[in-house]
Order: C-alpha cells, then sequence, then structure tokens
C-alpha cells in the first residue's frame, strides 16, 4: 500500500544556496547529504516532521552532477523547480511497481535501485501519470 507523501525532488541549481533557503525561510534544519552517482545527483534530504517513527515527509534538493544526467536536461529545459512526487510504500516496493504497472502504468525500472539513506526507488513514467513524474520508496527501515 502507499502510506506517505515520502517527499517532493526538487530540481536546483546550486545545492547548498538551496538547503540555506529552506533553513532561513522555513527553519529546516534536519539536512542529510548524500551523491547518488547512478541518479547523477547530488541531493539534500530536508526533514519536515520529525516524528522519529519511520514516516516523516521529506523535500528532496537536487542538483545534477553530470550534464548527461536526467535532471540535467529536466533543468535545461523547464529550469529549477518541482520535478517529482515521491510516494511511500509500507512494504515492497517491487511489488507496488507491479501491482500498478497492471493498470497500464510504465515502470521505468526493471528492479528497484539505491535511493536515499539506502531506502529501494523505482519511478512511474510522467506520460502516464498525467505529467507528473512520480517514485515509490520503500524506506530501508521498511
Ligand atoms: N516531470 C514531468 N514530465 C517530465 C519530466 C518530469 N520530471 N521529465 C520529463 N518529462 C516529460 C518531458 O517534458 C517530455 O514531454 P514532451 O514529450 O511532451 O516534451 C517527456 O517527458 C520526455 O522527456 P525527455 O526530456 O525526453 O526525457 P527522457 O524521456 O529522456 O526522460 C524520464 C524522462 C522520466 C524517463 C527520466 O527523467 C527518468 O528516467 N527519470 C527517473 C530518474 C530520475 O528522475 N532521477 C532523479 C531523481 C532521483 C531521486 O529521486 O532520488
Ligand atoms: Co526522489
Amino acid at each position: 500500500m502507499l502510506t506517505r507523501i515520502d517527499h517532493i525532488g526538487i530540481a536546483c541549481h546550486d545545492l547548498e544556496a538551496t538547503v540555506e533557503f529552506y533553513r532561513k525561510t522555513y527553519g529546516f534544519t534536519d539536512v542529510h547529504f548524500e551523491v547518488n552517482e547512478e541518479q547523477g545527483v547530488r541531493e539534500a534530504m530536508l526533514k519536515i516532521n520529525a516524528t522519529g517513527d519511520g514516516a516523516a515527509s521529506f523535500i528532496q534538493l537536487i542538483q545534477p552532477i553530470r550534464e548527461d544526467s536526467t535532471v540535467a536536461k529536466w533543468l535545461a529545459k523547464n529550469g529549477e523547480g518541482v520535478h517529482h512526487i515521491a510516494f511511500g510504500t509500507d512494504g515492497d516496493v517491487q511489488d507496488e511497481a507491479d501491482g500498478i504497472a497492471g493498470k497500464g502504468v510504465r515502470v521505468l525500472y526493471d528492479s528497484p535501485r539505491r535511493g536515499s539513506m539506502g531506502s529501494r526507488i523505482t519511478f512511474l513514467h510522467p506520460k502516464d501519470c498525467h505529467g507528473v513524474l512520480t517514485e515509490l520508496v520503500q524506506k530501508a527501515t521498511t
């Protein structure tokens, strides 16, 4: 089952400057930095509701580290802004993806890849989701 909005992915040109904007404007200070070579991004996960129950939601700021990354291509076309939304699963992310694929939505990966903080992730094609690139996330702990 999809149980929450895990994060909103926002593409930016300058990760540190954008983190600083979220810190000083909203007071979001719980920040996890990571590089995901496979996805071609540096990222900052800003925790919003620090409930400690594993069900927190996040803003994921992403900056491309390579010109040929999907996010670099997207930024060149659209400029900074909301790039994707991510739903959290309470079970196996591949099972969720298989169920959604059965409804005629293209799943972009044959098997889940590594996301932030040890999570397992996959994506649904934006053209099959009314224009929204949609990510599914299974937290490392579930
Ligand atoms: N949101 C909505 N629509 C999007 C989109 C996005 N983020 N990215 C691309 N599209 C649309 C384009 O506007 C384009 O539409 P038109 O044909 O109407 O112009 C169409 O999809 C094809 O886009 P493209 O620029 O040719 O890009 P590609 O097909 O090469 O790649 C996609 C699109 C979704 C397959 C690719 O971005 C992808 O594989 N994404 C998944 C991985 C990812 O985004 N990683 C970064 C985040 C990592 C993380 O969250 O951890
Ligand atoms: Co994401």
